[in-house]
């Protein structure tokens, strides 16, 4: 997305916050990119050019998390995962040592973004999901 839209999904997030409390932080579409079904990432396959901003958006009542697939992504880039993970095996071990409590998880109404500098594909998956949640972002030439 846009700087413009970056903006305003950010302004998003502390009114969502905030109507949390009343409204289980519910996201509307303008809110995010790629949002998360019970089982999925909507869509799987998301486009973009270099220099843009990704937000995920749980729109789902089970928690999810966004991480990267560390050998599928291009060499040299910079690891991304919710919950600001640097390796796979830590997020993956986070969240077998906290029995589901921790290791990225994104709540329901919650959103992550990560900013793609580099071209290339990206693939990623939700730790308690993988086996049928993943994903992939592309990163096209500006
Ligand atoms: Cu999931």
């Amino acid at each position: 997305m846009d700087r413009r839209a970056f903006l305003a999904t950010a302004a998003g997030i502390t009114s969502a916050t905030l109507a949390g409390c009343f409204a289980r932080g519910s996201l509307s579409a303008e809110e995010y990119d790629v949002g998360m079904t019970s089982n999925a990432f909507t869509p799987d396959h998301h486009t973009i050019s270099a220099g843009e901003t990704v937000v995920w958006g749980n729109t789902n009542s089970r928690a999810h998390s966004v991480t990267a697939y560390e050998n599928a992504i291009p060499g040299g880039t910079e690891y991304f995962a919710s919950g600001g993970f640097d390796t796979e095996a830590a997020a993956r071990e986070s969240w077998t040592e906290h029995n589901g409590r921790d290791g990225g998880k994104i709540l329901t109404g919650q959103t992550y973004s990560h900013t793609f500098e580099t071209p290339g594909t990206y693939s990623y998956f939700c730790i308690p999901h993988e086996q049928v949640m993943t994903g992939v972002i592309v990163v096209e030439e500006k």
